[in-house]
C-alpha cells in the first residue's frame, strides 16, 4: 500500500551545485508536492562517499565516481510523499543523460553519465540506509497543510 510518508534521499551532486542548479531542483520537488524534511550542504570525504556507493565497489568507474563526488559540496535532502522513491527517480531521468527524457533533471541539464547532476534512492530500503548515512542526526518532523490539497 503506497504511503504518503514514503521518503527518498535526493542529492544534488557537485556539478549541480557549481552550475547553480540547486534552486531549480528543489523547486521541482516542492512543485510536485513533496515535503522537504531534511537539507544540508556538505563536502563529503572519500570515505563517506565510498559508504554511499558501497554497492558499486569493483565497478571500473568507481574510483572516478568517488573523485567526482568529492570535487565540491553536495546538497543532501530528504523528501517525503506518495511514491517518493519511484517518482523521484522519474524526475531525475535515466542514469545516462543520453537516455534521459527532456523534462527530467538530467534530460534538461546533463550530457555525460559521469556528470549527471543528481542522485536519487532506487528503493525504499536503500532510501532508509542513505538517509541514516547522510542524516545520522535525524530529519525534521513537521506538519504541512499540503496533504489535504495534494493527496486524496
Ligand atoms: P545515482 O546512484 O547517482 O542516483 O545513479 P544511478 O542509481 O542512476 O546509477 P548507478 O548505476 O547507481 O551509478 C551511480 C553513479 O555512477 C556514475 N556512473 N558512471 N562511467 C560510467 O559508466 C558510469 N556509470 C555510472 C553516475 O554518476 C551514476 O549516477
Amino acid at each position: 500500500m503506497a504511503s504518503i510518508k514514503e521518503r527518498t534521499y535526493i542529492m544534488v551532486k557537485p556539478d549541480g551545485v557549481q552550475r547553480g542548479l540547486v534552486g531549480n531542483i528543489i523547486a521541482r520537488f516542492e512543485g510536485r508536492g513533496f515535503k522537504l524534511i531534511a537539507l544540508k550542504l556538505v563536502h563529503a570525504t572519500p570515505e563517506h562517499l565510498e559508504k554511499h556507493y558501497a554497492d558499486l565497489k569493483g565497478k571500473p568507474f568507481f574510483p572516478g565516481l568517488i573523485k567526482y563526488m568529492a570535487l565540491g559540496p553536495v546538497v543532501a535532502m530528504v523528501w517525503e510523499g506518495l511514491d517518493a522513491v519511484k517518482t523521484g527517480r522519474v524526475m531525475l531521468g535515466a542514469t545516462n543523460p543520453l537516455a534521459s527524457a527532456p523534462g527530467t533533471i538530467r534530460g534538461d541539464f546533463a550530457l555525460a553519465v559521469g556528470r549527471n547532476i543528481c542522485h536519487g534512492s532506487d528503493s525504499v530500503e536503500n532510501a532508509e540506509k542513505e538517509i541514516a548515512l547522510w542524516f545520522p542526526e535525524g530529519v525534521v518532523q513537521h506538519e504541512l497543510t499540503l496533504s489535504t490539497w495534494v493527496f486524496e
